[in-house]
């Protein structure tokens, strides 16, 4: 693999898109950058080297975004495919990084003893170093086990909450040997299926315990949430950004806690995934991101981005250049599923379809006649406004 550090390289194009040359927000109106020098870091594999140049964002996945096609009703329509064959894809289909649960990095993990545990993630380490791919982030897998059925941080047993600290913290070892200083928690079963079954107030007091806990535990460890309104609970304690942020300000060390964000979740709180991105980033907390899209309030669908909307895509697309997604090291990441009807054959297609998507969204984004939308915006001319979105997406000129 060929690995190079930094290139200088001409740009002509978008002001926006310029690293290093962010101008106080009432310049930001103005595209008075056209040619501008610009860093590259080459630190890719040579098949991204092309992307590299042309924008600065770098994609991961997780092993279960290959996932076997089971459902509520049925059972996998494709046969599991081993960790290799799914580092390998990644790889193939030119990706930068990997996601993992804490039991993906380690499987039979609860089976383990802490020494054992740490010796596998640093055999995931090498592994992963031979093959060129980072690894983005360490999750634990709160939601499996017999301990967590009534809730991990927020069970109403003190044997089950510790079971969940505990754990957390080995999450956290784990992300230290596999290079990354993030740890999401996706809250899945911290909430009700019964409103009566819990106190909400207390259940904050809970959820601060844990993550101060873990804050404590590595003074590096950045929490990023993802929040989420509904599934498997009825309701969530913590189902939007707003929440995480408020969550996030009553920790030991708010400046550590952060959020990532899911498109499909926020549809799912019946909110705008580009507002929610929107407002991450203007308090300089979206750490990562889970693209991916949705078809209204239903069961969580994880499908292709933007194969439900995509104007929402493209919106979402626009808040992330607009905003330098990336910047600071973040990776675009597709938390997706292949459709259940999907043939081993195309397994893949749902990752390096959104991927591509992204992209293309990317290229439409940079190419929005801006001032023309400006020129709209100040005449109070929305109509034409929608259109000049509608055609632009179109293709027309
Ligand atoms: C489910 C979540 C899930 C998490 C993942 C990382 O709705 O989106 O896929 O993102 O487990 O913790
Ligand atoms: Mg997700």
């Amino acid at each position: 693999m060929w690995k190079s550090r930094l290139a200088i390289v001409l740009q002509v194009g978008n002001w926006r898109t310029c690293p290093g040359l962010r101008l106080a927000p009432g310049e930001l109106r103005f595209p008075i950058f056209p040619l501008a020098l610009r860093t590259v870091d080459l630190t890719v594999p040579t098949s991204n080297l092309f992307m590299a140049r042309q924008n600065q964002y770098r994609f991961c996945f997780g092993p279960w975004n290959i996932s076997e096609g089971a459902d509520p009703y049925g059972p996998p329509t494709r046969t599991p495919q081993s960790f290799d064959w799914k580092l390998d894809a990644l790889k193939k289909l030119g990706f930068d990084a990997m996601m993992f649960h804490d039991d993906d990095a380690v499987p039979d993990i609860d089976s383990k003893s802490h020494a054992q545990v740490m010796k596998e993630a640093r055999a995931l380490r090498r592994k992963l170093d031979d093959a060129g791919i980072a690894a983005e982030m360490v999750a634990p897998r709160l939601w499996f086990s017999p301990k967590t059925i009534d809730g991990a941080y927020t069970s109403n047993d003190k044997k089950h909450r510790q079971y969940a600290i505990d754990r957390s913290k080995q999450s956290i070892d784990i992300a230290r040997v596999l290079g990354t200083d993030i740890l999401v928690l996706w809250l899945a079963r911290e909430g009700t299926y019964l409103r009566e079954s819990k106190n909400g107030f207390q259940a904050i007091e809970r959820l601060l315990e844990a993550f101060d806990a873990m804050l404590a535990h590595d003074k590096r460890i950045r929490l990023a949430i993802e929040p989420k309104p509904n599934e498997p609970m009825d309701h969530a304690y913590v189902p939007t950004i707003g929440h995480v942020l408020a969550v996030a300000s009553l920790t030991r060390d708010p400046r550590r806690t952060g959020a990532l964000i899911e498109s499909a979740h926020c549809v799912l709180a019946g909110l705008d995934p580009a507002d929610e991105i929107d407002f991450a980033m203007s308090f300089g907390k979206l750490w990562s991101l889970h693209l991916n899209d949705q078809n209204g309030l239903k069961y969580d669908q994880d499908k292709p981005f933007a194969s439900a909307n995509l104007r929402s895509a493209f919106n979402q697309v626009r808040v992330l250049e607009r905003n330098g997604y990336g910047k600071n090291g973040e990776y675009v990441c597709f938390d997706v599923h292949p459709f259940r009807t999907t043939k081993p054959e195309h397994w893949l297609a749902h990752l390096d379809n959104s991927r591509k998507t992204f992209l293309r969204l990317v290229e439409k984004a940079r190419s929005f006649d801006e001032k023309k939308a400006r020129a709209l915006i100040a005449d109070r001319d929305y109509q034409a406004l929608d259109q000049l979105v509608i055609e632009h997406l179109l293709g027309r000129r």
